[in-house]
């Protein structure tokens, strides 16, 4: 969905979109802010966040931190220390302290959820939130519908985008700091600017971070090029061991836990795996199935075209969209994987 806009070779100024005098009017109107994001915090939720902390910071008002973990270790690259001052993250035993920290700041503060819209989503925060009914607002671009209380615009590609137009419309400078980290946020959820919502105005925020010295080749090498070599090796025994059909063009890949201890597989290094599969021409259905901790099973979905994954998906009561989706089965693995295997042929043919 690119961005609709009268912004032409004759026509050179970049129309706003109607959500960002909002959120100017929401950051004119306030003094102190409290900033969160959605579990499982990503490059773009903290892209923006440093984005909007040094915004606020520049306007001379007061601004916290709160997620529901620690930064992710791969993250870390794009977060100034400055930032980390006023991080707070929430673990087993903080649930008491959390809460009275909200008690005492939300007395001041206001609630700012960015990049997601959902309190169910938050952590503490949104469990305390919603016993309080604590007043939130939130600033996102995923399809959503917008409400007095969400400014959503799909038309974006990324929250830091979003961010990067309130600096525009407020006109204040941005920190180098502030905009490597809304940069690389960009990088995160366009892929390196190929996803489909990459539009005009992407490029164009994009071109002016770098302006601020930022080094492409840099952030992409964080993002695309830092795997450890024993994802590689994973891969390839997962690939040996896999179900392949070019008539049909699909993958049926499985990720066991003898696997994972095999390789010392961390969580979150399996990441992604699912959908490098759909890089071969060879291959529209991608099916990455995993066993848990637990010792149930998880699968990931990807498809190209027309295949509907999520509503395969919904037969076990899982969810996503038309292309990514996936689905979680709480019985034995063993049983699970063949119902499941089962029932992927019945949808392939
Ligand atoms: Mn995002």
């Amino acid at each position: 969905m690119a961005e609709k806009s009268n912004f032409s070779p004759e026509n050179k100024t970049l129309p706003f979109s109607a959500i960002i005098p909002f959120i100017a009017q929401f950051i004119k109107k306030n003094n102190y802010f409290l900033i969160t994001t959605h579990i499982d915090s990503d490059a773009d939720g903290l892209g923006a966040q440093v984005g909007f902390f040094y915004l606020i910071k520049n306007i001379g008002k007061e601004i916290k931190v709160y997620n529901h973990e620690k930064i992710n270790q791969r993250l870390e690259f794009m977060i100034p220390p400055k930032f980390l001052d006023v991080y707070q993250y929430a673990d087993e035993n903080s649930r008491e302290r959390d809460f009275d920290f909200f008690d005492e700041y939300l007395k001041k503060a206001s609630l700012l959820i960015l990049d997601n819209s959902e309190v169910n989503r938050l952590g503490y925060l949104g469990e305390y939130a919603k016993q309080n009914k604590i007043p939130w607002l939130s600033i996102d671009h995923h399809d959503l519908t917008p409400a007095r209380h969400i400014l959503v615009d799909s038309g974006y590609a990324s929250t830091c985008e979003i961010i990067w137009d309130v600096y525009r419309f407020l006109e204040i400078p941005i920190q180098p700091e502030a905009a490597r980290a809304l940069y690389a946020g960009m990088v995160a959820d366009t892929g390196n600017f190929r996803y489909p919502k990459t539009s005009l105005r992407t490029h164009i925020a994009a071109g002016e971070l770098l302006m601020y010295g930022i080094n492409p080749n840099e952030i992409f090498r964080n993002f695309y090029e830092n795997s450890p070599i024993k994802r590689l090796q994973v891969l390839s025994e997962m690939v040996t061991n896999s179900r392949i059909n070019t008539d049909r063009k699909y993958i049926i890949a499985e990720l066991t836990q003898d696997l994972k201890k095999k390789y010392s597989l961390e969580p979150g290094e399996s990441e992604g795996m699912v959908s490098q599969f759909l890089a071969y021409r060879d291959i529209e259905l991608a099916v990455l199935i995993r066993e848990t901790d637990e010792g149930t099973l998880k699968a990931s979905l990807r498809s190209t075209k027309e295949i509907n994954v999520a509503e395969f998906a919904a037969r076990f009561n899982g969810g996503g969209h038309k292309n990514a989706a996936g689905l979680a089965m709480d019985e034995p693995y063993l049983p699970a994987k063949e119902k499941l295997i089962q029932a992927l042929m019945d949808f392939i043919n």
